[in-house]
C-alpha cells in the first residue's frame, strides 16, 4: 500500500498552486451564479466502482503483452483497487467477476475492509469454459439448446448472487456471448426464449434488495447475432423479468455513431435504467480508457444523468470496464475514475434554466452554447481539491510513479506467462 507520507510530500508540493486555482475558478463560476463548494461536495461524494478484471493487462484477439507486476489472484486486485481508491479517493467499490475472483467470503470482506472498500455488482461468467466444466459454453449458455447446459449456467448466476450477498453487493450484471455466428445457425426467436427462461429462473432466486442487470453488446463473439445485442433487448429483457430487472450501458457495446445519450434518456424515463459500464471506443469495444475518444459524449451522458438526478426512484451503479493493452492498468483506471468526475462536475454547471428557456424558444444555437458552457470549463481544481480534501493525491498518475509500488509488487508477483490472444 502507498504510505500517506508520500501522498502528503506529493501534495504539499502542489497544494499552494491548487488553492489559488481553485480560488480563481471559484471567482469565475460565482459570476455565473455557480457555488464552487456545492458543485465540489457533489463531486466528492460521487464513486465509481473498479471492476476487478481491469487491474490486469488486457489484451486482443491477436495476443497479450503481459506487464510487471500484475495481479496473481482476487487478493492481489484487491490491494491494487485499494491504491486507486486511495490516490482517487473516487473508486469506493469493486465489481467482482466470478468465477476468476472466487475465494472465501470472509477473506474477501476482511481484505475489501483494510482498504476501506465495499463490492459492487457481481459478474457471472458464462462466455468461457472454466475447467473441469460439464456442459461447454461453445454454443451458448442461458440461450442453449441443450436443457442441460441453461441448466448449468442458471446454477452458475445463482452460485453468484450466493457469493455476492455474503460480501454484500446488491446486483447480478448478466453479459452472455449467446449468439450465432452465420445465418441460419440459430432461430433468433426460440433462442430469446430460452435466454428468457432461463433468467426468470435466475432472477426467482434473487433476494429481495437486489437488482438484475442485463448488459447489451452488439456483437462479438458471436459475429452474426447476439441475443442480447442493443438497448431494445436489454428493455424487454427488464420489462419481461419484473421491478428488479434493469439495463445497463456500456458505452463501447453500440454501433458507431449511436446516441448514447437518447439511450440514457429514454431508459430513465421509462425506469429501466441501472447502471453503467464506462470506457470509451474509437471502432470495436470497450478498448479505451473514459474519455480518451470522446470526452463530450461522455459529457452528454453526465448531462443526462444531472438533468434526471432528482428523479424519484433512479438508482444507479456507476462501473468502470475497460481493457488495458499499453498502459499500466492502475494508471488507465485512475485516469477513467478522474474523467468521469470531470464529466460529472462539468455537467453540474450547465445552466439548466437557460438550457429550457432556450428549448422552449427553439433558439438550438444557444442551447447547445449553454451545454458547451459546461464542457468547456476546465473543473480539475475542483477535482483535485476534492481529492486533497479526502486524503488523496492532488495528481494520482505522478504520486503513483513517484510511490514505486509497481516495482515493488513486480517483486513479489511473478510475471505472467499467459501471452495468448484473449479480449478480458
Ligand atoms: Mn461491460
Amino acid at each position: 500500500m502507498i504510505d500517506k507520507s508520500i501522498i502528503e510530500a506529493a501534495n504539499a508540493k502542489a497544494a499552494d498552486g491548487l488553492r489559488a486555482d481553485y480560488e480563481a475558478l471559484g471567482a469565475h463560476l460565482a459570476r455565473r451564479g455557480i457555488d464552487i463548494e456545492a458543485v465540489k461536495a457533489k463531486v466528492a461524494k460521487f464513486g465509481v466502482a473498479v471492476p476487478s478484471w481491469g487491474t490486469g493487462t488486457g489484451g486482443t484477439r491477436f495476443a497479450r503483452f503481459p506487464g510487471a507486476g500484475e495481479p496473481r489472484h482476487i487478493f492481489d486486485k484487491l490491494d491494487d483497487c485499494g491504491v486507486i481508491h486511495r490516490l482517487t479517493a473516487a473508486t469506493p467499490d469493486v465489481s467482482l467477476h466470478i468465477p476468476w475472483d472466487k475465494a472465501p467470503a470472509a477473506d474477501l470482506r476482511a481484505k475489501a475492509e483494510e482498504h476501506g472498500l465495499g463490492f459492487a455488482s457481481m459478474n457471472s461468467n458464462t462466455f468461457q469454459d472454466q475447467e473441469g466444466q460439464t456442459h461447454s459454453y461453445k454454443y451458448g449458455s442461458l440461450s442453449h439448446t441443450d436443457p442441460a447446459t441453461r441448466a448449468q449456467a442458471v446454477e452458475h448466476n445463482i452460485e453468484t448472487i450466493e457469493i455476492g450477498r455474503e460480501i454484500g453487493s446488491k446486483s447480478l450484471t448478466v453479459w452472455i456471448g449467446d449468439g450465432s455466428n452465420f445465418p441460419g445457425q440459430s432461430n433468433m426467436t426460440r433462442q430469446f426464449e430460452r435466454y428468457l427462461a432461463s433468467m426468470k429462473e435466475v432472477y426467482a432466486r434473487l433476494p429481495d434488495d437486489w437488482r438484475i442487470y442485463s448488459e447489451h453488446k452488439i456483437y462479438e463473439p458471436a459475429f452474426y447475432s447476439t441475443v442480447v445485442q442493443d438497448w431494445g433487448t436489454s428493455y424487454l429483457i427488464s420489462k419481461e423479468l419484473g421491478e428488479k430487472a434493469y439495463c445497463l450501458v456500456d458505452l463501447g457495446h453500440h454501433a458507431p455513431n449511436v446516441n448514447i445519450e437518447m439511450i440514457v434518456a429514454r431508459l430513465i424515463q421509462f425506469g429501466k435504467l441501472g447502471g453503467f459500464h464506462f470506457n470509451d471506443s474509437k471502432y470495436g469495444d470497450d478498448d479505451l480508457d473514459a474519455g480518451s475518444i470522446e470526452p463530450y459524449r461522455l459529457f452528454l451522458v453526465f448531462n443526462e444523468l444531472v438533468d434526471a438526478e432528482d428523479k424519484p426512484g433512479l438508482s444507479l451503479e456507476h462501473m468502470i470496464d475497460q481493457s488495458h493493452n499499453v498502459t499500466d492498468p492502475i494508471e488507465s483506471l485512475m485516469a477513467s475514475a478522474m474523467e468521469i468526475q470531470r464529466a460529472y462536475a462539468q455537467a453540474l454547471l450547465v445552466d439548466r434554466a437557460a438550457l429550457e428557456g432556450f428549448q422552449e424558444e427553439n433558439d438550438a444555437l444557444m442551447a447547445t452554447a449553454t451545454l458547451k458552457a459546461g464542457f468547456r470549463t476546465d473543473v480539475e481544481p475542483i477535482l483535485a481539491m476534492a481529492r486533497l480534501e479526502a486524503g488523496g493525491a492532488i495528481d494520482p498518475v505522478a504520486t503513483f510513479r513517484q510511490s514505486g509500488y509497481r516495482a515493488e509488487v513486480a517483486e513479489v508477483r511473478p510475471k505472467s506467462a499467459v501471452t495468448g490472444g484473449g479480449i478480458v
